[in-house]
């Protein structure tokens, strides 16, 4: 018994026409509980250059209207740098990869009320299937979630601000963000400032290490070894395990890992730029009140890292915007010029 090609389903059908190097959703039928938008199908299909962006950033992270702006500014930094922006979350109980203007709008008044679930690996089943049992709510993507749904999506690169970590104390707590065990399993390249250091850089690069993710810092033109950077700092006191050029570089790498079918992620940083950097010691100071808050008033688990954020924000009067803005900016630039040069090598 055979199905005669135009008696198939369409779904089979429209998997067989398209290019064969395409895998993960494209083979995949339809799905209620996630929709990638048309311009990010087609993008991905005809070899465009694609990046992801989260919008835990958006829920969690900024206010509103602010966050609106920001969305819209990094969707238009990814196209006049010759890419496709696919912003990725939860709209309704449904995954979304390439929400509309309108849709971002949706998931990004969410900050007034907090009412978004922020959601890394372990949250998507749950709020996709609540949103088939009728409970539609919207979500923001971490960089964990984010990299899942990239992936399923086709899309390798994805550009945002700081990349979640081991936690201080995390040797007891174990509390270690999800996006470093995403890095180890999913083969998507992210592009951030490195981590806050409220979190363990050490530790960090050490797990990273363990769940065999590439880490390597973008240098431009500085020579020998580099710091990995601290978000608001361009230098951590602690050395990247990896230093990179430029993007050729970054995109060369991401194509040998690719070809070499490794399957797990890749982590290039990208340091805030020098006008925008606060001084370490400013923020030390920040970072240890707003630790020693978190601690005082229980915050713990998934709602520490948006709460220590949140009081960094306030306790800097709110000077670390306008830096968090710039560099998310810069990074997203960078993360859109791998992605050209990705394209140009997978042509
Ligand atoms: N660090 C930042 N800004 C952020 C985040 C982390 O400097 O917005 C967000 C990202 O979405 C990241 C998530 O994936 O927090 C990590 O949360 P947790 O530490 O709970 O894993
Ligand atoms: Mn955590």
């Amino acid at each position: 018994f055979f199905w005669r090609a135009a008696a198939r389903p369409s779904c089979l059908r429209a998997a067989a026409s398209r290019p064969s190097r395409l895998r993960s959703y494209h083979e995949l039928p339809p799905s209620r509980f996630l929709q990638v938008s048309e311009e990010v199908r087609d993008a991905v299909a005809t070899g465009k250059p694609v990046v992801a962006l989260e919008t835990t950033i958006y829920t969690h992270g900024f206010p509103y209207p602010d966050n609106v702006a920001l969305a819209s500014l990094l969707e238009s930094v990814v196209r006049t740098n010759g890419g496709v922006p696919a912003t990725v979350g939860i709209l309704g109980g449904v995954a979304r990869v390439g929400l509309s203007a309108d849709e971002l709008i949706e998931v990004a008044a969410t900050a007034e009320t907090k009412s978004a679930l922020k959601v890394s690996r372990r949250d998507l089943g749950y709020i996709c299937g609540l949103g088939m049992a009728g409970k539609r709510i919207h979500g923001g993507t971490t960089i964990s979630g984010t990299m899942v749904l990239s992936h399923l999506a086709g899309i390798k690169i994805f550009g945002t601000g700081g990349l979640g970590g081991v936690h201080r104390g995390g040797e007891t707590s174990m509390d270690i963000s999800a996006d470093l065990t995403e890095l180890g399993r999913t083969p998507v390249t992210v592009i951030s400032s490195g981590c806050k250091s409220f979190l363990d850089i050490p530790r960090t690069l050490e797990y990273l290490e363990t769940e065999g993710v590439c880490v390597g810092t973008f240098a431009d033109g500085r020579e020998g070894p580099v710091d990995f950077p601290g978000f608001f700092t361009r230098e951590s006191g602690v050395r990247s395990p990896r230093v990179i050029q430029d993007e050729a570089e970054a995109a060369a790498i991401v194509y040998a890992q690719s070809k070499l079918q490794l399957s797990s992620g890749i982590h290039f940083a990208n340091p805030v730029p020098l006008e925008y950097s606060i001084p370490k010691a400013d923020m030390d100071r920040i970072i240890e009140e707003a630790l020693r808050l978190a601690d005082a008033e229980g915050y713990r688990g998934s709602d520490n890292t948006p709460f220590v954020l949140a009081k960094i924000k306030e306790l800097s009067g709110g000077s670390s915007l306008p830096a968090n803005r710039a560099l998310v900016e810069s990074n997203v630039k960078r993360a859109t010029k791998v992605a050209v040069e990705l394209a140009k090598l997978e042509q």
